[in-house]
């Protein structure tokens, strides 16, 4: 017995990902449904790697009564819409939209750090997915704090274009091909030019003139992690398609050296270290592309402080950022609270 799983988002970034990963990780399924706006309705898609192909069904018209999970990959405005009527018709949502990260009867998950939150649920019978920054710095984050607890986090990101959708993705391909041969580089999609460029906003501007990615890096740190962590960011749109980078600097109550931290992330669930002093000795977004892992390099103590580390934190913003942590919450609620005979 099997789980009946829609994909709401199906023919997006993380959508696809979702459907590869449920594929790749033989989750328990009787049924999969591939579920997008209307556009899309009609067009078939592969499954994965099962070499099944699914129909698209439209959004709009979707009865999710009688399915079990709904892993939502539309953003807010669609979450708005369907969430509610998903989980109201017994549906339980797993959603990677920001719109219930910070409802208090919303669960906000990485089950690497607060999985035991999950029971949170059936308030709404909904879970919500972090954005994709904070998963893989709160996973890297966990084992340190459990060992030496964290005051402070001060966390610089270098975050790919994938997280702005297949727009940011065609928009850096455009653009850099276009400046090679000479013709325009006028940005569409992102307020500057990203082709060999830098862009620090992601998301609108706040009136304290930090930006609303940096503002989900401080809260959502503090609701899955520890609310008395003190958290600061600084997100960065970078010229790379996939794989989210992070400089991470911790403070800590306790002493604890470069080595101790090295020997605890390397034993820690989630977390890949790779960690030498030499050349090419480090995790570079390129690399993290298709993986599981968050990577751990660059860990080094910080003389300026009390009891402080420096890493530098890669992983793969589709899968771990959105997909792969959305699934491994399907696992834990299916493990948890839906056992099927
Ligand atoms: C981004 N974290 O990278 C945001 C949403 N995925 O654009």
């Amino acid at each position: 017995m099997g789980y009946r799983v829609v994909v709401v988002g199906a023919t997006g970034n993380v959508g696809r990902e979702m459907l590869q990963i449920l594929s790749e990780r033989q989750f328990p399924l009787d049924e999969v449904a591939a579920v997008a706006s209307s556009r899309s309705q009609g067009d078939i898609i592969d499954f994965g790697d099962t070499g099944e192909t699914l129909k698209v069904s439209n959004l709009e018209h979707f009865d999710f009564s009688g399915w079990d999970m709904a892993l939502f990959a539309i953003g807010s405005e669609g979450s708005k819409l369907h969430v509610p009527r998903a989980a109201s018709a017994g549906c339980t949502v797993i959603d990677n939209s920001s719109l219930y990260r910070m409802d208090p009867d919303v669960p906000l998950i990485v089950p690497e750090v607060n999985a035991e939150a999950i029971a949170g649920y059936r308030a709404k019978n909904i879970i919500a997915n972090p954005n994709c920054s904070t998963a893989q710095m709160v996973v890297a984050l966990k084992p340190l704090h459990d060992a030496a607890g964290i005051k402070r986090v001060v966390v610089s990101t270098y975050q790919s274009v994938s997280g702005a959708g297949k727009g940011g993705m065609d928009e850096l391909f455009n653009q850099s091909r276009n400046i090679f041969v000479g013709d325009s580089a006028e940005p569409q999609h992102f307020t500057k030019q990203i082709a060999f460029n830098v862009i620090p906003h992601i998301d609108s501007f706040l009136d304290d003139g930090s930006t609303k990615e940096e503002w989900k890096m401080v809260v959502e740190t503090k609701k899955i992690l520890d609310p008395k962590i003190k958290v600061t960011a600084t997100c960065v749109r970078v010229p790379v398609f996939v794989g989210h980078s992070e400089s991470v600097n911790v403070e800590f109550e306790r002493e604890i050296s470069a080595q101790e931290a090295q020997d605890i992330l390397r034993e820690s669930p989630g977390v890949m270290l790779v960690d030498k002093r030499e050349d090419g000795g480090y995790v570079t977004p390129v690399e993290c592309v298709g993986d599981y892992a968050t990577f751990v390099s660059r860990v080094r103590e910080d003389p300026t402080v009390e009891n402080g580390l420096n890493l530098w934190v890669v992983s793969d913003n589709l899968r771990k950022g959105a997909a792969l942590n959305a699934v491994q919450i399907a696992e834990l609620l299916g493990r948890k609270h839906l056992q099927k005979e």
